[in-house]
């Protein structure tokens, strides 16, 4: 198995942390979540009694699989952005009629390669093209060597609800052009409900969630040598409905100064630095969202409570 490594470098890593603090108010990318630890605390999370949405997709992807095998084309090369552990790969792969090729392209190196090493395990017919990249950039794709059909992008788990609408939409047109003009993608959406509902999933009472945000300054200190005081950040997650989305913050109890790369960024004591957000979709705002994109959904799937969404987009 050949693994094109595209990992991002520190340097990386360090550009995009100095420019974040330097904005008003202070952001880090929440791509950086997703180191060794991070990954393993995400799997964590979507074990929690109150992370519905893991738990309701998988569920989802079951009932609907054998429509989604009818409406997808035979032999397909299925492309995943941020596989993280493969779990739903893993039901697509079974599901779909003769899968050729599959490509996940995944941030963290070592989710990538224990969940790929699994997969290939269970489908020794599917060739793996494992591609360690930051998804966000454009990626050269590895050419299955079995004559494919059409590409299927799968990108479950509402990761399109990290981004603001803008990049949600460069994604999404980046996208398109991966699937080519008979292609199809199979999105996951969680959709707009009870703030109560939501807000519980992202603040768990057993603290997963909030180790997992602060282990992105962990990661960082360690990563590209910064100095955050990890143990005077809290956990912040809040859902706005006017914004239909969680946003969630690392809050300075005190007023610190972090050094990164020769540079100093003040803290003041309550500053609230942005780290996440988690959008939810109405019908109407993801029509709106991907037909900007150049996409059209010709399948649509919610589970019986309509918390969460899959949707087949076609160019
Ligand atoms: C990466 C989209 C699956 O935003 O719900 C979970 C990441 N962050 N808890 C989400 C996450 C906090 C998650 N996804």
């Amino acid at each position: 198995m050949i693994l094109t490594d595209l990992q991002p470098t520190a340097d990386d890593i360090a550009g995009d942390v100095l420019a974040g603090l330097s904005m008003t108010p202070k952001r880090l990318p929440s791509k950086y979540f997703y180191d060794a630890r991070g990954s393993q605390l995400f799997e964590q999370i979507t074990r929690q009694p109150e992370y519905y949405l893991t738990r309701v997709e998988l569920a989802l992807l079951d009932a609907s699989m054998p429509a989604i095998a009818t409406a997808v084309a035979a032999h397909a090369h299925v492309v995943e952005y941020g596989s993280g552990s493969g779990r739903k790969t893993h039901r697509l792969l079974e599901g779909l009629d003769d899968p050729v090729a599959y490509t996940p392209i995944e941030i963290s190196k070592t989710a990538l390669l224990a969940s790929v090493g699994r997969l290939a395990d269970a489908f020794p017919g599917v060739e793996m093209l494992p591609v360690c990249a930051d998804f966000t950039h454009p990626v050269p794709l590895p050419q299955p060597s079995r004559g494919t059909g059409h590409t299927l992008v799968f990108f479950p788990g509402s990761t399109l609800g990290n981004f603001l609408a803008e990049d949600a939409k460069r994604l999404l047109r980046s996208m398109r052009v991966t699937m080519g003009p008979r292609g199809r993608a199979l999105v996951g959406i969680d959709l707009d409900k009870d703030p109560v509902l939501i807000e519980a999933a992202y603040n768990d009472a057993a603290g997963v969630t909030a180790e997992f945000t602060l282990n992105l300054l962990v990661r960082l200190n360690r990563d590209i040598g910064s100095d955050f005081d990890v143990s005077a950040f809290v956990h912040r997650a809040t859902y706005s409905r006017e914004r239909m989305r969680i946003e969630t913050h690392l809050v300075s109890q005190r007023a610190q100064d972090v050094h990164l790369a020769g540079r100093s960024f003040h803290f003041d004591a309550g500053e609230a630095m942005q780290v996440e957000y988690s959008h939810k979709y109405t019908d109407h705002s993801f029509a709106t969202l991907i037909a900007d994109a150049g996409l059209r959904v010709v399948e649509r799937w919610n589970d019986p409570q309509d918390w969460f969404g899959l949707r087949l987009l076609a160019p």
